[in-house]
This record gives C-alpha cells, sequence and structure tokens, in this order.
C-alpha cells in the first residue's frame, strides 16, 4: 500500500506558473522584491529551483505577452537545459484598451478578430515550444444589465472557440477557463463549469474545462464539480490556488487544506492522477518570498494528495454500501488526519532528494546569488 502510495505521489506533477516568479501586488500596491526575475528565462531559473528542491514541478506555465520572447523554441531549449519543460501557454486578452468592452466577445468584430489573432498566436507558440496545453480565459462580460445582448456575446464566444479549436494539433487541447466575477460585475461570459462545459461538449475532445479553485462562489462544493467533470472526461485541469474572500491567489492549501483533500480525493477516485488532468498553480506571492513560496504550494498539494490515497477505498465502499453513515465519514477522516509529512520525506530521500524541500531551498544559497546579481526585477504582469 505504501509502496503504492508513494510510486502515485512520485508520478504527481505540479506545474508552476511564470507569473508567481514576478513582482506583484493587488490594485493598491505592487510591493518589489529582492532577486526578482527580469525576464522570461530568469523566470524559468526559479522555476527550476522549485523542481530541483521538490522533483514534483517540471514544467513551467507561459503568460503571453507577459513571456514575450524573440525565439520561443531558444526560450524551451533554455528550459530543458535547466531541468524543466514548458507547459501551458496561457493567453491573455485582458490588458489592451481596445478590450474594454470585451475580447472574443466584444460587439465590433474588429476587437474580435484582434483577439482571435493571439489566441492562434498562441498555438503558434505551442508549436514552437513543444507545449501541448493552451489555456483560455476571457475576462469578458458585461458591468451593467442592458450593456450587451447576453446570447449574442456566447455565439461570439462560440465562433472564437471554434476557430481555435479548429487549430489546434492532433497532441493539443485547450482548457477553458471560468470565472465567477472580475473585472466584469453584472455578466460574465464564461462565469461557471457549466458553460464552459457546454462550450467544450460542443466542440469535442480537445476542448476540456479547467477549475480555477478561487473562482467559484463562497460555499461551491468544488469536490462535487471536479468528481462532475471526470467522470464526463471533461476535467482539463486545475489552477489551484486559495480564497478567504473572493480570487485572492494565495498559496493553495492554506486557506483550507480539507477542501484540497477532498478535491483530490474525487481526483484520485476518478483516475485523473492518471488521467492527464494537469494540477497547475496559479498564485502570487505578494508578501511571501516566491520561490518558496512555490515549494510550500507543491508540497501542500503533495500532502493532501497522499491523505487522498491513504483513503481505505474499500472499507469506504463497504461502509457506503451499508448505509453506514458515521462509518464512512470516518474512514474519509482518518486519512485526513493522518500525517503524511514523514512519508512525503521518506518518498523525496529515496528519490534522492532533501526531506524538506524548504530547508533545502534555503540552505542552497540560491536567493542570496539572485538577490546579489538581479537587480530592477520585473512585475508579474498585472498593471504592467
Ligand atoms: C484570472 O483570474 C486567472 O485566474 C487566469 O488564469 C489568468 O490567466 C491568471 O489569473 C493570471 O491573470
Ligand atoms: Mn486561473
Ligand atoms: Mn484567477
Amino acid at each position: 500500500m505504501t509502496t503504492d502510495i508513494k510510486a502515485a505521489l512520485r508520478a504527481l506533477h505540479i506545474e508552476t506558473p511564470s507569473w508567481a516568479y514576478g513582482n506583484s501586488g493587488t490594485r493598491f500596491k505592487v510591493f518589489a522584491q529582492r532577486g526578482v526575475p527580469r525576464d522570461p528565462y530568469e523566470k524559468l531559473a526559479d522555476a527550476a529551483q522549485v523542481h530541483a528542491h521538490t522533483g514534483a514541478a517540471p514544467t513551467v506555465a507561459l503568460h503571453i505577452p507577459w513571456d514575450k520572447v524573440a525565439d520561443y523554441g531558444d526560450l524551451a531549449a533554455h528550459a530543458r537545459d535547466l531541468g524543466v519543460g514548458i507547459g501551458a501557454i496561457n493567453s491573455n486578452v485582458f490588458q489592451d484598451d481596445d478590450y474594454m468592452l470585451g475580447s472574443v466577445t466584444n460587439p465590433d468584430p474588429a476587437v474580435r478578430r484582434k483577439a482571435l489573432d493571439h489566441l492562434l498566436e498562441c498555438v503558434d507558440i505551442m508549436d514552437a515550444t513543444g507545449s501541448g496545453t493552451l489555456k483560455l480565459w476571457f475576462s469578458d462580460g458585461t458591468n451593467y444589465p442592458g450593456q450587451d445582448d447576453i446570447r449574442a456575446r456566447q455565439d461570439r464566444l462560440a465562433e472564437a472557440l471554434s476557430a481555435v479549436y479548429d487549430r489546434l494539433g492532433a497532441d493539443q487541447r485547450f482548457l477553458l477557463e471560468y470565472k465567477l466575477f472580475e473585472p466584469a460585475f453584472y455578466t460574465t461570459d464564461v462565469p461557471d463549469w457549466g458553460t464552459a462545459y457546454a462550450h467544450c461538449l460542443r466542440l469535442g475532445p480537445k476542448a476540456q474545462v479547467v477549475v480555477d479553485t478561487g473562482h467559484h462562489a463562497p460555499g461551491v462544493n468544488i469536490e462535487f464539480i471536479v468528481a462532475f467533470l471526470l467522470r464526463e472526461g471533461k476535467l482539463g485541469g486545475f489552477d489551484f490556488n486559495s480564497r478567504f474572500y473572493a480570487d485572492d491567489d494565495l498559496m493553495v492549501g492554506a486557506a483550507d487544506p480539507f477542501q484540497l483533500f477532498r478535491i483530490m480525493y474525487e481526483v484520485a477516485r476518478g483516475g485523473g492522477l492518471e488521467a492527464g488532468v494537469a494540477f497547475m498553480l496559479d498564485q502570487c506571492h505578494n508578501i511571501e518570498p516566491k520561490i518558496p513560496g512555490q515549494i510550500r504550494s507543491v508540497m501542500n498539494v503533495q500532502e493532501a494528495t497522499a491523505k487522498a490515497l491513504l483513503v481505505d477505498r474499500d472499507a469506504l465502499a463497504a461502509a457506503q454500501a451499508g448505509g453506514d453513515v458515521l462509518g464512512a465519514n470516518a474512514v474519509l477522516m482518518d486519512a485526513y488526519n493522518t500525517d503524511v509529512r514523514p512519508l512525503l520525506a521518506e518518498m523525496r530521500e529515496e528519490a534522492g532528494l532533501a526531506p524538506d524541500p524548504m530547508a533545502a531551498y534555503a540552505k542552497s544559497g540560491y536567493f542570496e546569488k539572485i538577490a546579489a546579481e538581479r537587480v530592477g526585477g520585473t512585475q508579474a504582469g498585472w498593471g504592467a
């Protein structure tokens, strides 16, 4: 049993986002930290540190144009030299003045064309970097009742998604991300999993839904959504983060480790650890150091997954079949309440890693080196 769990944990890969390594903040203030990367090449170097110490973060998501470079093949080669690969390509159709009234759902066909061209350019970047995943998040929506036609905007969205879908190669897919609100405050064009699911279902197997854990109304049962999408073959991946209020982008597992456990239990239960589900972080480290913030987040996902894998499924099934409500609940809680840190430390040592990645990074001297070398690090992207 422990051997199986360790094997499953070794196979668990968590993708870190390039934007987590840059300076970030809220709309009130972006705090500059020491040693922050000055370009995408340095972001990859920092991401490689997370992988070096955890052994669990072998790919890095890019955000275009925040990570715009002259030669994407060269960037991918740089990643390979550092021991990591390029993960999902995140499109950005939310930071141009033209998109004030929307991108692919904008009433102006010229703006829609511009947005679509960017999405297609992102597929070109996938080709150049070897990435198999395009992540689509649209900030599109309206602020006032009557501002635009809700149904027409769905038609425009469907048209753009279909054009992107047709451009995808055989080994490529897109993940459509939903978000309840923000920056739109009245309607959002992809506000929930149902909307994303319906668009993806119509398009085919290369379109799947991505669940950003911070993009729901308070109290939403995310593990139910996960179980449902996985059952339908439409769970493409996660943007992991924690929220206390809205889209807080705090470290995954920080606000509600029990929720993360429940989500990972449904992932494991539904075969999602073997099914190509992308486990990505989408976080900002506004006040904590960034590389340790990512390392801690990777560890939090590993811990929740280890607990999920510890659930005695036979005992659970027996209790469920027997209508033993308290017994079934106890099986789940026993797993959740197990301290899995020794198991993970053992797994790391068996893989030639330090048992405590946080301590190993702190001791490595990497931070002192980048703090001395790098002057004038970049902002993650927002407000840049
Ligand atoms: C939007 O809130 C989001 O979660 C999307 O995934 C974006 O790509 C990411 O944040 C960065 O802005
Ligand atoms: Mn996200
Ligand atoms: Mn978000």
